[in-house]
């Protein structure tokens, strides 16, 4: 544990609501910073951490719980109660909703299964910046009587309008508890920079001489797809042609090899399935020009 000041809160919080209601966004929102990692899809572990917001008075740990979704046989049952049983051990469940709509059967489906647990559930109304203030109204109106929502808060997660006070509530719900994570050690800039260490690591092992120290990772891109699995793009920069050809080998061996090692390992960092999709590019004497440099990432 860090040094934890004196009545320091923390807690865990989950996010649930049919797709599209803004789940995403919203967390994008809290955390102040794009998430690298947005999957509905039902995880195996049950509390992936997915990101963490600090104040000097509280933590919130924001938890990548498997989404509930009407099952369409025995194994989407097995994964409902799964989620629930996830959802039973956080200190809020945040119920995003959209003010654009009046409840459906998606929105229906998860009230009943939230019924069963006795986690505080935040309605969250939002897409607010879509309606009228009077709208908004209405809508709180169709929606609160879903299940005995412990608050009920209007937000616009992309415009940030009520992201204050939600976080002010939220931190209201959270015990007394220890400062449990670094606040910039979860989220996106951290975990990208691991996957490039990673993948780093891998061409250390496997080069010799000149190549190694040649290398510079920069994780581009990291998505998830729709079948759950997370996209990674990353480019090996090298300053040679010559250097680019070994990192490559002979019909791709090297860079495979790279390739299936990296990817072993960033599948356990993330706990999820993983398509690593490696570029080697040459940037000449890219060690001596400040800006590449700030582009890799070693200065601000
Ligand atoms: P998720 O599937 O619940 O994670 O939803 P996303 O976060 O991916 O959002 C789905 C779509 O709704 C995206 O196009 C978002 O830009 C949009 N969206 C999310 N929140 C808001 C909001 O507050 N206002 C508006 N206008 N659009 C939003
Ligand atoms: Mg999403
Ligand atoms: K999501």
């Amino acid at each position: 544990m860090l040094g934890t000041p004196e009545n320091f809160r923390s807690g865990f919080v989950a996010l649930v609501g049919r797709p599209n209601v803004g789940k995403s966004t919203l967390l994008n929102k809290l955390v102040g910073q794009k998430v690298a990692i947005m999957s509905d899809k039902p995880q195996t572990t049950r509390h992936k951490i997915h990101s963490v917001l600090t104040r000097p008075d509280a933590q919130i740990v924001f938890l990548d719980t498997p989404g509930i979704h009407k099952p369409r046989h025995k194994l989407g049952e097995y994964m409902v109660e799964v989620a629930l049983n996830a959802l039973k051990e956080v200190d809020v469940v945040l119920f995003l909703v959209e003010a654009t709509d009046p409840p459906g059967a998606g929105d229906r489906y998860i009230a009943e299964q939230l019924k069963q647990i006795k986690t505080p559930v935040f309605l969250m109304i939002n897409k607010i910046d879509l309606v009228k203030k009077e709208d908004v109204l209405a809508s709180i109106v169709r929606y609160k009587d879903l299940l005995p929502f412990a608050e009920v808060i209007p937000v616009s997660a992309l415009a940030g309008d009520n992201v204050e006070r939600l976080i002010d509530t939220i931190v209201s719900y959270l015990p007394a508890g220890p400062q449990y994570y670094p606040a910039d050690m979860i989220t996106d800039r951290p975990e990208r920079f691991i996957m490039a260490e990673i993948i780093r690591e891998k061409v250390l092992h496997l080069t010799s001489e000149e190549v190694p120290h040649s290398v510079a990772v920069v994780v581009e891109q990291v998505q998830a797809n729709n079948n759950g699995v997370v996209v990674v793009n990353a480019v090996i920069y090298t300053e040679r042609d010559s250097q680019k050809a070994i990192l490559i080998g002979k019909g791709g061996a090297m860079l495979k090899e790279v390739g299936r090692r990296a990817r072993e390992e960033i599948e356990n960092l993330l706990g999820s399935r993983v398509y690593l999709e490696l570029w080697v590019k040459v940037k000449k004497d890219w060690r001596n020009k400040m800006a590449d440099l700030r582009n890799f990432g070693f200065t601000r």
